[in-house]
């Protein structure tokens, strides 16, 4: 399969890297032999700056995960009925249990790229050949990126720690942290963009 050795190492070491933004910025150093630039150490250390509100924004989706994905299933299967019946991908319980078991992982994925300020895991562990592994079992891409899409308004919604009762109802749950005047702007938007990951690659 590889012509030699060297394409098969490097296509090991490919895979088996999980970066976080520190290991990135040496990585990507390494790549071009040069020093670490001043403008990545000034990204790190705004890392380093922010990293208590971090910790928080990833509380805020770890605490509250198995809410959140129950709730993000449950909506996509109130908006197509047809997941729970015969022939849908939801049914019968071993399909449901494995979509909610899914959306946890997903999920979780998502909580590890943001402490890592890193995507790589998430590609590699969990999104790398899941587009091919739902067309083969016939899960249905759309529903399933229609719950990320619910998953990433609620992840946004507890980084801001701001949950509305019109959609929560008695669930509502908060953290009670105190969150930045610019409502964790950069944050929230960097939890998005690991969604999205998630999106473009299941479409
Ligand atoms: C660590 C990384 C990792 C990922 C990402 C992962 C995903 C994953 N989801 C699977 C199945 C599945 N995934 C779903 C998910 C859904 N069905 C729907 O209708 C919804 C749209 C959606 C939930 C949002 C279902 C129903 C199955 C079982 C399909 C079947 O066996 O027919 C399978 C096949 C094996 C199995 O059933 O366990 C894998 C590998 N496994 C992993 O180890």
């Amino acid at each position: 399969m590889f012509s030699n050795d060297a394409q098969c190492r490097l296509l090991f070491t490919k895979e088996s890297l999980m970066l976080d933004a520190f290991s990135r910025a040496v990585v990507s150093a390494d790549a071009s032999t040069s020093c670490i630039g001043s403008n990545k150490i000034s990204e790190l250390r705004e890392y380093l700056a922010a990293a208590n509100r971090r910790l928080d924004a990833v509380n805020a989706i770890a605490s509250n995960a198995s809410c959140m994905v129950s709730d993000a299933i449950a909506g996509i299967i109130c908006e197509n009925q047809g997941l729970i019946q015969a022939g849908g991908n939801c049914y019968p319980n071993r399909r449901m249990a494995a979509c909610l078991r899914d959306g946890e992982i997903i999920l979780r994925y998502v909580t590890y790229a943001l402490l890592a300020g890193d995507a790589s895991v998430l590609d590699d562990r969990c999104l790398n050949g899941l587009k091919e592994t739902y067309a083969a079992l016939g899960v249905p891409s759309t529903s399933a990126v229609r719950a990320v899409q619910i998953m990433k308004a609620q992840a946004t919604a507890h980084i801001q720690d701001s949950p509305s009762e019109a959609l929560a109802g008695a669930k509502l749950r908060k953290m009670g942290t105190t969150v930045a005047e610019d409502r964790c702007a950069s944050l929230v938007a960097e939890a998005s963009s690991y969604f999205d990951r998630v999106i473009s690659a299941l479409s």
